[in-house]
């Protein structure tokens, strides 16, 4: 092949957002617009570091992804890297990805630099839905804000970009290597490999397969995975069939429908994962016998949600229990935790467990990135989201079926002398119990989709502006609930990183009432189409006589308060919001 120069000028809007950039495909398969991304990357990586590079290009094999694989692999070969990796048929988890490229050494010894990773994640795929690019880092994880900024400056001055004529495409569908020379003489391979054995392997050696299979295998346990037609499908039926022995009817649509996720949202919560919300016993239409354990991830499977039958486990209170767990249920803990972190939003279940422990603790912006640097520092073990994600030390990207197999753990620690017995202690008993030693952070988000992008700026403003009177604030609080307490502060949230010392702002509107509860507000990151403004509303409850209550009812009043005080049908002019979780 030759390498090719091919003028370009900027084109507008290539931000990357929360993770990475995220457009609808007509966005991406305008002329130029993936290959100015992909050189501003490269640039922003700097030639030197490029040239002789391995890099990882893979994702959850969404519409585009097959063509945008072989661009990159062609500017790959243009730039002077030395190897791409794909998985084969251009399929990896985001978690996959993140193991890959720390734990991955090619038959010919060599070890990768970073990754591009292809993923709208839990946005719907297609011709006319979502797709995504992102970078991550030699440490597995997603670039940190110093880069990706870098990359967008680079997005609005890109003058030109390199791409290699008379390279063939590459099949991505056979495993093995595949060796070309360039003009110059430069060598070039592109190495397509299997897409879990790498990622099982680093599970297996986290958590004790032999306890988690003599759970499955007891009769009174009884299991549901909904892949929800994305990647995880794949490491589903390789972890939880062929390893731990579940019966391939424990897998709800397990098989990748690769370019569009079967038309779904694949998106792990109560209202896009219908199917098995029904078969846990949930929602409108249950099932009359569900099983004892049900989870759900998303489109590149970092996301996870975690039901009990008939009951659903809040993502906050999720990574707040795995915590408190982690040390006696899972092998790669068992020396202890080194600190956990959270993001902003997430309920402050997770600061009482680290209280009580005596352990690290950390609040940092929404976003896997901020986590990356803790853990590289060796400050934090395990971390979440209240957005479903939930993860650890093990890799740098939040990861669904890990969080599988930590309640699994979980569940077959507690269970270990009951298995005989068959009396199981359930899903919803370890959650109770945690609440009854820990109190409990009642919890819900509202998400407002796709309203009116200055509309959803307004509202932000507004809410700004009040912070500058608590005293109106509060009266306006005792007009509309005079149950619900005083606002104690509020601000905009700022995170400065302790290792790196670098600052972000504006990282959401926080109002913290005087008995713990919270109200945030934020703007969406992740979205490609107008502005989605999400409120997460939280309060905390330490009577245990008091934990039982359903969380909306519990909630009315502040949401009552969040509602008026945004002003959030005035601005928006929406009565309900799109999505509760
Ligand atoms: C959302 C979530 C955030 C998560 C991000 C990426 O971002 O709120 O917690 O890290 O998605 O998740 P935002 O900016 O839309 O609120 V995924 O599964 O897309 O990689
Ligand atoms: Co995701």
């Amino acid at each position: 092949f030759k390498v090719n120069r091919v003028q370009s000028s900027p084109i507008e809007g290539q931000k990357p957002g929360t993770s990475g950039l995220r457009k609808k495909v007509k966005v991406f398969t305008q002329p130029h617009y993936l290959q100015n991304f992909v050189q501003s990357t490269f640039n922003a990586l700097t030639a030197e570091k490029i040239k002789g590079s391995t890099l990882v290009v893979s994702g959850d094999g969404r519409y585009y992804s097959k063509d945008a694989i072989q661009i990159i692999i062609k500017m790959a070969a243009a730039n002077g890297v030395r190897r791409i990796w794909v998985g084969q048929n251009g399929l990896l988890s985001t978690p996959a990805v993140s193991a890959v490229v720390r734990e991955r050494v090619a038959a010919d010894g060599s070890k990768s630099n970073g990754a591009f990773i292809l993923t709208a994640s839990h946005n719907p795929g297609g011709p006319n839905e979502d797709f995504g690019i992102k970078y991550n880092m030699e440490n597995g994880g997603p670039a940190p804000e110093g880069v990706t900024d870098k990359i967008f400056e680079n997005t609005k001055t890109i003058k030109e970009y390199f791409i290699a004529e008379g390279l063939p495409d590459v099949d991505i569908s056979k495993i093995g290597v595949s060796k070309f020379s360039g003009s110059d003489g430069q060598q070039f391979d592109v190495d397509v490999f299997d897409a879990a054995s790498d990622y099982v392997k680093l599970m297996k050696s986290i958590f004790d397969f032999q306890s988690i299979k003599k759970l499955i295998a007891c009769p009174q346990f009884s299991f549901c995975y909904d892949a929800l037609h994305g990647v995880a499908g794949a490491y589903a039926s390789r972890i939880f069939v062929e390893e731990l022995g579940a019966k391939e009817s424990s897998l709800l649509n397990c098989v990748p429908k690769q370019e569009d996720f079967g038309g779904g949202h694949p998106d792990p919560n109560l209202t896009y994962a219908k199917e098995l919300v029904a078969r846990m016993g949930l929602g409108k239409t249950p099932d009359s016998n569900p099983p004892e354990f049900g989870a759900a991830a998303d489109g590149d499977a970092d996301r996870n949600m975690v039901l009990g039958k008939r009951f659903f486990v809040t993502p906050s209170d999720s990574v707040a229990i795995i915590a408190a767990n982690a040390v006696q249920s899972i092998p790669y803990f068992s020396s202890g935790l080194k600190g956990v972190a959270r993001s902003m939003p997430t309920s402050a279940a997770l600061d009482v467990v680290a209280k009580s422990l005596n352990l690290k603790f950390f609040e940092v912006p929404t976003g896997w990135k901020f986590f990356g640097n803790l853990m590289d520092a060796g400050l934090c073990s395990v971390c979440g989201e209240e957005s479903f994600g939930t993860g650890s030390d093990h890799i740098r990207e939040k990861d669904g079926i890990w969080a599988v197999l930590a309640w699994m753990s979980i569940l077959a620690h507690k269970n270990k002398d009951n298995l005989s017995t068959g009396k199981l202690v359930t899903v919803e008993d370890i959650v109770k119990q945690h609440w009854a030693t820990f109190g409990r952070h009642y919890y819900t988000r509202y998400d407002y989709e796709n309203v009116d992008a200055g509309a959803a700026k307004d509202l932000m403003a507004h809410l700004v502006k009040l912070q500058s009177s608590l005293s109106e604030v509060n009266k306006m609080i005792k007009g509309v609930r005079s149950d619900v307490a005083n606002v104690a502060s509020a601000d905009e949230f700022e995170y400065k990183d302790p290792v790196d010392g670098s600052v972000s702002k504006n990282q959401g509107i926080r109002y913290l009432f005087e008995d713990g509860s919270r109200l945030v507000f934020r703007l969406s990151g992740t979205g490609s189409e107008g502005a989605t403004i999400r409120l997460y509303i939280e309060q905390y409850e330490k009577d245990s006589s008091k934990t039982g209550r359903d969380s909306q009812d519990a909630l009315a009043p502040l949401v009552e308060v969040a509602l008026k005080l945004s002003k959030m049908q005035e601005f928006t002019g929406r009565d309900a919001p799109t999505v509760i979780t």
